[in-house]
């Protein structure tokens, strides 16, 4: 290899498996060498490459680059070793190896040696021992039960506290997907990357992080447009997904209903389309969610046809279920019977309260979007019987496509008589969770619908929690423990008795479509 690069003046590479057997050959410029693809070697979250990679370095760039150690991490090699050539001959060799997590911080080792003889003679061994190594470590951090580990990433141009928040938000929605999260990072930019959202360069440093922490997949809080999903997904062997795609997945993991399922699988399909080129495993890792999990699960080998026609066939079915869904809904405003929707951010306890107050047992959860399925439900007040009907949680930055994908559901709001606002109280993040339901209702042109506002989980703040909220002009309960319930009850009392009267009137209030 010394004879060949020095009389060509290029760089040239091996890669080798671990029977010995060459299977590339390379050969470079001056100053580089280009790895091809290795997608069709072995893979999997701790475990190597089975290749190793030995190149020339002729005059000034000796010894391991940073570039050699990030193909090092980011293509998982056994091994990367440069010679050192001079003169037409071999003058010294560099070996880099991965360490196994924990090693002082240290992610590589680097040694050099004067001649070949020196080189670790039995490398099939020694890196077979490293390699378990690896896994026994990585092994012992995994979560039982998680079914991924990932990298959490937040880029952006806002300050560290607004990261920090989002970032913690991911780390729940990660956790309900059944992701075990292994690292959060922020990175500051002003303006995003069109091809890889953040700088390569950053790009490629945590991806080496990510894979020498034995991680599965990448999360992206901000949403990737296609193009910046395939440049990421190319760049290395992980998963990559964004927040929408980290939440259609909770969606089909909580959808119960036939018209839940439809909705969740129908925008998985259709997020997923555009992100559908090229083939093998950089599409394996856009496709089916994450797990692979839910109704929206769909087979590596459906192809773009297929998949849009399993959309048109899909979007029938819907129709169909819209269809049915509107009867119903005339018949409870022929019925006269006001609807009042708790809406609310996501795990603010609004199905906590429907129970509460209608005695029922709709599912509750610490997780976010546990309700997918709306479920109404009678309230019986006295002499009035009104419908309580429970919805999908709000969040912020609420994906649009999730917001076409629940257009059905979020249209039964338009007639509700009101709205009955659930806060968690016990939020840090209240003010922007009360921000994002109101610009959701604002896009939805539901401002104007009357509303009783709750302040809910009351029972979980001290003194110094109550002053900090005590602004805000709320009914304040603890579905939980009852505390509070019968004010709001008589609060609904007092609303259905008076836009009564007021019908009576014949005054016309929008949208107050009942009685
Ligand atoms: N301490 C306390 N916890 C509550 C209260 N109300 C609800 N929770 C808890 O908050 C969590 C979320 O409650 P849910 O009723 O599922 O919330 P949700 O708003 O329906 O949430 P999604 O359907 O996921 O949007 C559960 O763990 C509840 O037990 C309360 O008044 N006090
Ligand atoms: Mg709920």
């Amino acid at each position: 290899m010394a004879e060949i690069s020095s009389t060509i003046s290029c760089q040239t590479a091996l890669l080798i498996n671990r029977k010995g057997i060459i299977t590339h050959v390379i050969v470079g410029d001056r100053h580089g060498i280009f790895i091809p693809d290795l997608e069709n070697f072995r893979r999997g979250a701790f475990r190597l490459k089975g290749l190793r990679c030995i190149r020339t370095s002729l005059g000034e760039n000796k010894g391991i680059t940073s570039e050699d150690l990030t193909d090092l991490a980011l293509l998982r090699l056994d091994a990367m070793m440069v010679i050192e050539v001079k003169d037409h001959l071999p003058r010294r060799f560099h070996l880099a190896h991965l360490l196994p997590p924990g090693s002082h911080g240290e992610k590589w080792q680097i040694e050099t040696f004067r001649q070949v003889v020196d080189l670790p003679p039995r490398f099939d061994i020694f890196i077979r021992d490293l390699e378990q190594e690896i896994e026994r470590v990585c092994h012992l951090k995994a979560l039982k039960g998680a079914e991924e580990r990932a990298i959490l990433v937040h880029a952006g141009p806002h300050g560290e506290t607004y990261a920090n928040r989002c970032l913690d938000e991911l780390q729940r929605l990660a956790e309900t997907a059944n992701i075990q999260v292994v690292d959060k990072i922020y990175q500051r930019v002003a303006k995003f990357n069109p091809a890889h959202l953040i700088g390569k360069g950053k790009l490629k440093q945590i991806l080496v992080s990510g894979l020498y922490l034995g991680v599965s997949m990448i999360v992206f809080d901000q949403n990737l447009s296609p193009r910046q999903a395939n440049n990421i997904a190319k760049l290395m062997d992980l998963k990559v997904i964004d927040r929408t795609q980290l939440i259609l997945d909770i969606f089909a993991r909580h959808a119960k209903t036939r018209g839940g399922k439809i909705q969740v699988e129908l925008a998985q399909l259709r997020y997923t389309l555009p992100r559908l080129v090229g083939k093998g495993t950089a599409m394996s890792r856009l496709m089916g969610g994450i797990g692979g999990k839910g109704p929206g699960e769909t087979k590596l080998e459906v192809d773009r046809r297929r998949i849009k026609q399993r959309i048109t066939s899909l979007e029938k079915a819907l129709k169909g279920l819209e269809k049915q869904r509107s009867q119903i809904r005339k018949k409870r405003t022929r019925d006269r019977m006001p609807v009042f929707s708790i809406i609310g951010y996501t795990n603010a306890g609004k199905s906590t309260l429907l129970n509460r107050l209608t005695k029922s047992n709709v599912l509750v959860r610490d997780e976010l979007f546990a309700t997918l399925d709306p479920s109404t439900k009678a309230l019986y007040l006295d002499d009035q019987k009104v419908l309580l009907s429970d919805t999908v949680g709000f969040i912020t930055n609420m994906p649009p496509d999730i917001k076409t994908a629940f257009k059905a559901t979020l249209e039964e709001l338009e007639d509700s008589a009101a709205f009955i606002h659930v806060l968690d109280a016990s939020s840090p993040f209240i003010r922007e969770e009360i921000a994002a339901t109101e610009e959701i209702l604002r896009e939805l042109d539901l401002s104007e619908v009357p509303r009783i506002t709750v302040l809910n989980k009351m029972d979980l703040l001290d003194e110094r929690a109550r002053k900090r909220i005590s602004k805000i002009s709320a009914v304040r309960v603890s579905a939980k423990s009852g505390q509070g319930i019968d004010e709001l009850r008589d609060r609904i009392k007092e609303f259905v008795s008076l836009n009564r009267d007021l019908d009576r009137a014949d005054i016309k209030i929008p949208r107050l479509n009942f009685a």
